[in-house]
């Protein structure tokens, strides 16, 4: 099942960051049942190569393997695309035409622009699965962050680009965006929020937040976001750090 599918089901499918840039972390956290895992490009010291290894570390493992990649850079989304991502994170989506990009970066001609490297792509099985071509755009799954004040004033034309599956808002960008930096759940920004759900939902299209706290996933759980990340690898090994040091303290 591709994650748009997934996306569709009963309940909300929750997320953890990878921020370490590691295949052993990434592989303790995917024993840890979440329904995704989100692999940063945008602002962790990610390669192609240390995304291979975290993707191969956790393919045995039912869970939704999701990339952010550094931009909307069409490079960047085929190389991670054959890396073997099916799932892409899209930072900084503002407009409807960059929406359209991103969408025709993830697709082969004559949809769009992605380049073919069939027989050598890990995501083709190196040229054993043979319907890879034809299915890939059904397979793929692309998902648009909103977290800017531009994205938010057009957010109902990114929302009806075919293509974009689902619409993530970021909630730290989104507050700096607005003059609130630092401070996401400032009144301002959690109007913004309510006002972007609310497009996103008349559009008809799932959509996904990074939950600030326990408290807060399981709210925006209950408003209906359908894609929540509850935190990061870096937050579970400091914060446990921190209270075993504080339990004998
Ligand atoms: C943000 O909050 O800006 C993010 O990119 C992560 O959700
Ligand atoms: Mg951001």
């Amino acid at each position: 099942m591709s994650f748009k599918q997934a996306l569709a089901g009963k309940r909300p499918l929750f997320g953890l960051w990878q921020a370490m840039a590691n295949g052993y972390a990434a592989e303790i956290c995917a024993h840890a049942g979440y329904d995704w895992l989100l692999f940063d490009g945008e602002h962790s010291p990610n390669t192609a190569q240390t995304l291979l290894c975290q993707l191969q570390a956790v393919s045995r493992f039912a869970l939704e393997p999701i990339a952010r990649v550094p931009s909307g850079d069409p490079v960047s989304i085929k190389q991670y695309l054959d890396l073997g991502f099916t799932t892409l994170l899209i930072p900084m989506v503002d407009s409807a035409e960059q929406a359209a990009a991103v969408v025709s970066a993830s697709r082969y001609p004559p949809q769009g622009i992605r380049g073919v490297a069939s027989a050598t792509a890990r995501a083709t099985g190196f040229g054993t699965d043979k319907d890879y071509l034809r299915q890939a755009a059904d397979r793929v799954t692309v998902i648009a962050q909103i977290e800017s004040r531009a994205a938010l004033g057009n957010i109902a034309g990114i929302a009806a680009v075919e293509g974009i599956d689902a619409l993530f808002i970021g909630p730290a960008d989104l507050a700096a965006s607005l003059g609130h930096l630092g401070n996401p759940m400032h009144p301002d920004v959690q109007a913004a929020i309510a006002t972007a759900k609310a497009v996103i939902d008349a559009a008809g299209k799932p959509a996904g937040i990074f939950a600030l706290s326990p408290e807060d996933a399981r709210n925006r759980a209950a408003q209906g976001f359908r894609f929540i990340s509850i935190g990061s690898d870096i937050g579970v090994l400091l914060g446990g750090a921190k209270a075993l040091l504080a339990a004998v303290s």
